[in-house]
């Protein structure tokens, strides 16, 4: 793996966002149901006694640093903030073919917008959806930590797993016990998630880990990236399957500053998540009890204004609408389910669990064509895969198709997270699904899971609009580099430079001879393997994709266009 010295993509990324164009869906607000039974956690010690509500307190905007805050409205607690208002669609750029609002292919109309005299179908499917969402009034949000190596990302997924009861007291004792003995007191915490032993030899996640928890309002799935660069690859699977970003940033003097310069993390996995669809983020300055900060508002608001301009700029969030930060200690806790208090009197919004339970409600298709990008599989007494549900639903018993090889089986058991059996899934779930006649040995990461009526396309090429980030080399046809697609990974070729493209966006007549660092350009990729992968007009998640050479990012794109598509097969072939 080559360094990244000196060579951040940030430079040459300054229109990232354009080129994701990630138009906030239109989004519907879930009915959460009254009777359901409320969660309630085992609290391991007296819960500081909710915010006297009388006095809703604003979301602390350090007055010294423009604007650094988002709109997170007041939120008295123990009910979660409200939602911020809703993101507006970041301005698409002028480029080329710009991507809808999400819907899905060939499904009916979002539920939200419901037509002043809907047709029977209409009514059907909002009647269908509105009884999905009452059987899961609880949304499932998956979360990725990103950050720099050793920002602090894992203890804080260990601490909000022991705050939400998740891990019990007995087992973080015995993990303090073990860290202590292996000279690694102060990683306790990071063990719920690093689970291997090289993880916790070396302090460093390797693995994107994953773990579950849950609060009053939601289900939460934690994708806990690895910070450091030669795990890039792992933080991406990670990405492809997240709906909010949890930025984390340590304040330690001389750590922020290290994460942040170029070639660092902080930078290169922002860019990262926003290209993945990360719509929004929160960003954690965290290790804020550290000697060396002491909860300092001064360097707060220093870390803060540094990075809200980059996060507009390079990484293309919107820094009122997409980015909220807030101070934490993932280590003492201060901030993470409780709001930080005495500790910090200058930050009075909500805390982080809090912030994630008053975030808007995701865009999802549950009435779309199922869609599971198989992240993993394995073999526990019959062939379980396990991914985000992307699209659709999925039933016990269904008629399910392995895509691209076309393996008809159906769906055994569907494991929730936790060991709970669900009769069910929905969209936005990560799940683990036992499958009922099919070898595991058939089945491989990336891999597309979809109902045997409404299987999707395979293709071996397609037609992208891709950004050159960071390459040394001009990139002429023929390039070789990898491609990371939803939870695929293969070998890919840039077959033909198609055009390339102005800044606004307009196409050249002719062919360029070839392309480098900061272009923009429409281009032919193949690849050997027959691939799942849709037009990022239709499925955004399986339409966006990055091309990784050398440990690098080479470059980032979107699919306009498949060609050499081996079409669904009908209805009646499957099974
Ligand atoms: N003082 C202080 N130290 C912290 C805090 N959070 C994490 N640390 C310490 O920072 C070190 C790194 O923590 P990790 O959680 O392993 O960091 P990470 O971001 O997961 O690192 P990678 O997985 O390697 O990217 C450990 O020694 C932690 O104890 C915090 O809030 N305050
Ligand atoms: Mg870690």
């Amino acid at each position: 793996m080559s360094d990244n010295q000196g060579n951040s993509v940030d430079d040459v990324a300054q229109s990232a966002s354009k080129l994701t164009l990630n138009a906030s869906a239109p989004t519907f607000t879930p009915r959460f149901n009254a009777k359901a039974p409320a969660f309630v956690p085992r609290s391991r010690a007296p819960a500081p006694a909710p915010a006297p509500a009388a006095a809703p307190t604003p979301a602390a905007a350090p007055a010294a640093v423009p604007a650094p805050v988002a709109p997170v409205a007041p939120a008295p607690a123990p009910a979660p903030a409200a939602a911020p208002a809703p993101a507006a669609a970041p301005a698409p750029a002028a480029a080329a073919p710009a991507p809808a609002p999400v819907t899905a292919k060939a499904q009916p109309p979002a539920p939200k917008a419901r037509p002043a005299a809907p047709s029977a179908e209409d009514s059907a499917n909002a009647a269908e959806e509105e009884l999905l969402l009452d059987e899961h009034f609880k949304e499932h949000l998956n979360i990725i930590f990103i950050g720099h190596v050793d920002a602090g990302k894992s203890t804080l997924g260990g601490n909000i797993l022991y705050l939400t009861d998740m891990v019990d007291k007995r087992t973080m004792e015995k993990y303090e016990r073990e860290a202590k003995e292996a000279g690694r007191e102060s990683w306790y915490l990071s063990w719920a998630l690093d689970t291997n032993q090289e993880e916790r030899d070396k302090g460093k996640t390797v693995e994107c880990g994953r773990a579950f928890f849950e609060t009053a309002k939601r289900r939460y799935t934690i994708l806990d990236a690895p910070g450091h660069k030669n795990f890039v690859p792992s933080m991406l699977g990670g990405a492809a399957q997240a709906d909010v970003g949890v930025l984390v940033i340590s304040a330690r003097r001389g750590e922020f500053e290290t994460g942040f310069e170029r070639g660092g993390q902080t930078r290169e996995h922002a860019i990262l998540a926003k290209t993945s669809g990360v719509r929004r983020l929160i960003v954690a300055i965290n290790k804020m009890d550290d000697q060396t900060v002491e909860w300092d508002q001064g360097r707060y608001n220093d870390i803060v204004a540094k990075l809200t301009p980059f996060l507009k700029k390079t990484a293309g969030y919107n820094p009122k609408t997409d980015v909220i930060f807030l101070p934490i200690s993932g280590f003492t806790g201060a901030g993470v389910k409780n709001r930080v208090g005495s500790d910090c009197p200058w930050y009075t919004g909500p805390s982080l669990l809090e912030t994630l339970d008053g975030m808007q409600a995701i865009d999802r298709k549950i009435n779309g064509p199922l869609r599971i990008p198989i992240s993993e599989r394995y073999n526990d007494m019959g062939a379980i895969v396990s991914g985000k549900i992307e699209s659709g639903h999925i039933k016990v018993n269904q008629k399910v198709v392995i895509m691209p090889e076309r393996r008809a089986c159906e769906v055994a058991q569907i494991l929730g997270e936790g060991e709970s059996k669900e009769e069910m899934a929905v969209c936005g779930d990560n799940v683990r699904i036992k499958l009922r006649g099919i070898e595991e040995d058939y089945i491989q990461n990336g891999h597309v899971l979809v109902d045997a009526k409404a299987q999707c396309g395979s293709t071996r090429a397609f037609i992208a609009q891709v950004k050159i980030l960071d390459t040394k080399n001009i990139l002429t046809s023929g390039y070789r580099s990898v491609l990371h697609v939803h939870t695929s990974i293969e070998e890919c070729g840039m077959t033909k430079l198609l055009h390339k493209l102005n800044d606004k966006g307009q196409k050249s007549r002719l062919p360029p001879p070839f392309v480098k660092r900061g272009d923009s350009a429409i281009v032919r990729i193949e690849v050997a393997k027959l691939l799942c992968v849709e037009t990022f007009k239709d499925f955004p998640q399986l339409g966006r994709f990055t091309l990784r050479d050398e440990g690098k990012t080479v470059a980032i794109g979107k699919i306009l266009k498949l060609v050499e598509m081996e079409a669904p097969a009908p209805a009646a072939d499957a099974n």
